[in-house]
């Protein structure tokens, strides 16, 4: 029996938890099925991830979507209305072929991956299954998450250059008490921070960890340590960075600015390996220039922690080939928007397994409410998401998705706890 029939295909403009416009599609099919998704939106994005169609002119500061909604609700709507729901490779394919460039940058990449994601949801409800399931039979994986309590880099206006500062509740049994004991160390830090710096230091950045005005990783790191241990969880927590150093590099000198000191790579090695050492950092996101793969693979050999590439890979399957072939890095990032369909995602999660590699399933900066990446994490049995601090609508959307996926899952769900003891022996 063949899948029923799209009738409908629909985008529109929504908004973002920055303000700025988005693309939402709505997918309805004959059946009765209504299935709809968000596209998300980074700010610190790599060079060559997938190319989101934005207008330019003074709408929304130029920033409006009307062209991929037009494309969505143009070329997109004709080319699949009438025809039964096709399988997620088929429609990816469709999606890709019409488009006809190599970053999608015709129809956009927010347009398609909007029908990408939404093809998903429907085919999970024509079969009457919650989105993790439909996608794998074998999903039962709680992530641990990737907490990021402070903000820094492009993500807030303070002068912390690195721009997430994250605390992993490796010590939780559950999701649910992993993120009781985050957002207990959270109302911690919101104590000293206040106590030290003063009210200021409570506002927040793009992600919802704050951004207090200080710029040395060692007092941030310090910060968090100290906020485990007045929650009364010393030894539950590890810690992580992304340094998005990308975006701290200058090309023509060779350097990385940090905390006002020019740094050359070997000097930002010595950095890491000191905060690895000092601080019990197990994990290190884009710590060198995304066309930095030797250093990538020099870092990821000597500190032997987790070394993940987000602007590195930016979620290619190809890019990730000759990362994994130079052995830069020994983790994938792993975010829908940067390739722009949902199976060239799959695909490079896969590859990514296949060669050892760990995968963390990431938010954009730039979210809506949509919740779909906790469905997508289960599915992978990724076992490691990160969707910025347990506050805000748009970062809780997930969380609580999470929570309920969870109680689902009843016995079956497992929390992982300590997935970086192997790779820190
Ligand atoms: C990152 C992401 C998400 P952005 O660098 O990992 O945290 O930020 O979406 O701005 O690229
Ligand atoms: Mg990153």
């Amino acid at each position: 029996m063949s899948a029923p029939a799209i009738t409908q295909v629909t985008a529109r403009e929504v908004l973002d938890c920055r303000g700025l416009p988005t693309v939402q599609v709505d997918l309805a099919l004959e059946d009765g099925t209504f299935a709809t998704a968000d596209v998300p939106s980074g700010r610190s994005t790599g060079s060559l991830e997938a190319a989101e169609l934005r207008d330019g002119g003074d709408r929304f500061g130029g920033f409006g979507v009307l062209g991929a909604v037009a494309a969505v609700n143009g070329e997109i709507r004709e080319a699949l209305v009438g025809a039964p729901l096709p399988t997620q490779r088929e429609l990816d394919t469709a999606l890709i072929e019409l488009d006809a460039t190599p970053q999608k940058s015709r129809l956009g990449a927010n347009a398609i991956l909007g029908v990408s994601l939404a093809g998903a949801r429907a085919r999970a409800a024509t079969a009457g299954q919650p989105l993790y399931r439909h996608l794998s039979a074998d999903g039962h994986l709680l992530p641990v998450p990737l907490v990021n309590l402070i903000n820094g880099g492009r993500h807030a206006s303070n002068d912390l250059d690195f721009q997430e500062f994250i605390v992993i509740p490796v010590g939780a049994r559950s999701i649910i008490e992993a993120l009781q004991i985050s957002s207990e160390v959270n109302l911690a830090l919101a104590e000293i921070l206040l106590d030290r710096y003063g009210k200021s230091a409570l506002n927040t950045g793009d992600e919802g960890g704050y951004a207090p005005a200080i710029s040395s990783p060692y007092e941030a790191l310090g910060l968090l340590h100290e906020a485990v241990a007045d929650a009364g969880h010393s030894g539950r927590f590890r810690f992580g960075l992304d340094c998005a150093a990308t975006h701290l590099y200058d090309r023509d000198s060779g350097t990385y600015e940090v905390a006002g000191e020019r740094r050359d790579t070997a000097s930002m090695t010595e950095l890491y390996l000191e905060l690895i050492r000092e601080f019990d950092v197990v994990t290190i996101e884009d710590p060198l220039d995304e066309e930095d793969f030797e250093g990538f693979a020099a870092l990821t050999e000597e500190s032997g922690i987790q070394i993940v590439g987000d602007d590195l890979f930016v979620t290619n399957p190809e890019r990730l080939r000759a990362g994994i072939e130079r052995k830069a890095a020994s983790s994938l990032l792993w975010k829908v928007n940067q390739i722009g369909t949902l199976s060239e995602a799959l695909d490079a999660a896969e590859l990514a397994r296949s060669s050892g590699y760990t995968v963390i399933v990431s938010e954009r900066s730039g979210e809506t409410e949509d919740p779909i990446i906790a469905d997508l994490a289960v599915a992978l049995n990724a076992g490691q998401i990160k969707t910025g601090a347990p506050v805000r609508g748009e970062r809780t959307a997930k969380y609580n998705r999470l929570i309920r996926i969870e109680e689902e899952l009843g016995t079956s769900a497992t929390y992982p706890g300590d997935v970086f003891e192997v790779a820190i022996t």
